[in-house]
């Protein structure tokens, strides 16, 4: 099957960026380890999750229709690492912060499992209905990024609000195209195919995990740079 494909390819390239990773980490810029954590983790987590998908092990017929649970849970772990990557970078003094990025994972968490409810429903007004409380979700936790951690990256100036925009604009676009995808595919109106949907899904996690996660990694500058900012606050504290 052409969807075993695509999600093969997706464990191989992911497996690929978590080394890759790995070897940036190697030479860290000061301060700055914990990015190369974090995004080594997301993309070894979708590799795990994308290897589970191809052998089957995470996906259900229901009703006649093929389900992708395994998704669900790469997210639900991946995308609140995806948030941290964002808010480290965005807020210098991130202990003064806790409350906003508990606020932003607990409504990340909130969307993916709306939205896995959504998927499961058996019924038409049930994945409608979780479907729609799913995508509020996400229109408050966008806006909270763009309002709040843009605000906050801003104060830092430099590389890390460069770097910041970019990322997070990134974020806004690519996250808002996975409720058009799910509508599409075979959860929602069956538009597309389901190897086409698969596809779809596959660009746009290598995009949100390895597009970012390169371009992150890649940005010494901003990273160095957010790295002191956060040692300059820890002898501040001390
Ligand atoms: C679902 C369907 C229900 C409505 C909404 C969704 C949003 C999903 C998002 C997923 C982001 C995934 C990422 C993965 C990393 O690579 C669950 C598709 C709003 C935003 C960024």
């Amino acid at each position: 099957m052409v969807q075993t494909l695509w999600l093969a390819l997706g464990t191989l390239g992911f497996l690929a960026a978590t080394v890759y990773f790995l070897f940036l980490m190697t030479r860290a810029p000061e301060g700055s380890r914990h990015f190369f954590i974090i995004t080594a983790a997301i993309t070894g987590v979708a590799a795990f999750f994308y290897l589970t998908m191809s052998t089957g092990a995470t996906v259900s017929v229901i009703e006649g229709r093929i389900f992708y649970w395994g998704r669900y849970l790469d997210w639900v772990i991946t995308t609140p690492l995806l948030l941290l990557d964002l808010a480290l970078l965005a807020l210098a003094g991130w202990r003064r912060n806790v409350g906003l990025i508990a606020g932003l994972v607990i409504l990340d968490v909130f969307m993916i499992l709306t939205g896995l409810r959504a998927g499961a429903s058996l019924t038409a007004f049930g994945r409608g209905f979780w479907f729609v409380v799913s995508t509020i979700a996400m229109i408050v936790l966008l806006y909270l990024v763009y309002t709040r951690l843009f605000a906050e990256a801003a104060g830092q100036g430099g590389a890390v609000n460069s770097t910041f925009r970019t990322l997070a604009l990134l974020t806004i676009v690519l996250w808002s195209c996975y409720p058009i995808v799910w509508l599409l595919g075979s959860e929602g109106f069956g538009t597309v195919s389901p190897t086409f949907e698969v596809l779809l899904f596959l660009i746009l996690d290598f995009l949100a995990k390895i597009g970012f996660g390169f371009l992150l990694l890649t940005n010494r500058q901003a990273l160095s740079d957010a790295g002191s900012g956060r040692q300059i606050q820890a002898s501040r504290v001390r």
